[in-house]
C-alpha cells in the first residue's frame, strides 16, 4: 500500500497539560514519521476555516474558543494506511467511549476536551497538512 498522509493536531488541553512528549512518543512509537510540526496559536478565523464543515452544529462556537484558548501542535504525519492507523491510535472522540489504551482514552478529559485531532479520510489528510504546511516544509 502506498504511503498516506494524515494530519494529528495536538489541542490546547494537550499543550496545557504538557503532554505533547508522551503524546509524540505514542505516535513515533506506531511508525509514524514526522513530516512537519510547529507550536502556533490559531486565530478565530483560522479555527473556524479548519473546522468550516461542523459550521451550524450545536458544538461548532465551544469548538472554535477551545481550539484558540491557547497554542496547538499541527503534525504532518506519514504512514502506509495513516489516516485509518492513527485514528485508531487516538481512539473515539467520546473519550469515555475510546478503546484502552488509545491516546484519547489515556489522556482526555472529555468530547469536546480530548487531547488530539485525527484526519478522517485520505482527501482531507492532504487538504489539512496543506492548511498548515507548505509543500517546502514537508520535503
Ligand atoms: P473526531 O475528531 O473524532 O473526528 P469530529 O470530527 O466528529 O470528531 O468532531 C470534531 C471535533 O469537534 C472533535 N474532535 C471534538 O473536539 C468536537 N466535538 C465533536 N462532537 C462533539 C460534541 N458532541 N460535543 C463537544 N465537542 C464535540
Amino acid at each position: 500500500m502506498a504511503k498516506e498522509r494524515t494530519l494529528a493536531i495536538l489541542k490546547p488541553d494537550c499543550v496545557r497539560k504538557n503532554l505533547q512528549g508522551e503524546v509524540i512518543k505514542r505516535i513515533q512509537d506506531a511508525g509514524f514519521k514526522i513530516l512537519a510540526m510547529k507550536q502556533v496559536r490559531l486565530t478565530k478565523e483560522e479555527a473556524s476555516a479548519f473546522y468550516a464543515v461542523h459550521k451550524g452544529r450545536p458544538f461548532f462556537d465551544g469548538l472554535i474558543e477551545f481550539m484558540t484558548s491557547g497554542q496547538c501542535v499541527p503534525i504532518a504525519l506519514e504512514k502506509e494506511n495513516a489516516v485509518e492507523d492513527f485514528r485508531k491510535l487516538i481512539g473515539n472522540t467520546d473519550p469515555a467511549l475510546a478503546e484502552e489504551g488509545t491516546i484519547r482514552r489515556l489522556y482526555a478529559d472529555n468530547k469536546g476536551e480530548n487531547i488530539v485531532h485525527g484526519s478522517d479520510s485520505s482527501e482531507n489528510g492532504v487538504r489539512e497538512v496543506a492548511f498548515f504546511f507548505s509543500e517546502r516544509e514537508l520535503l
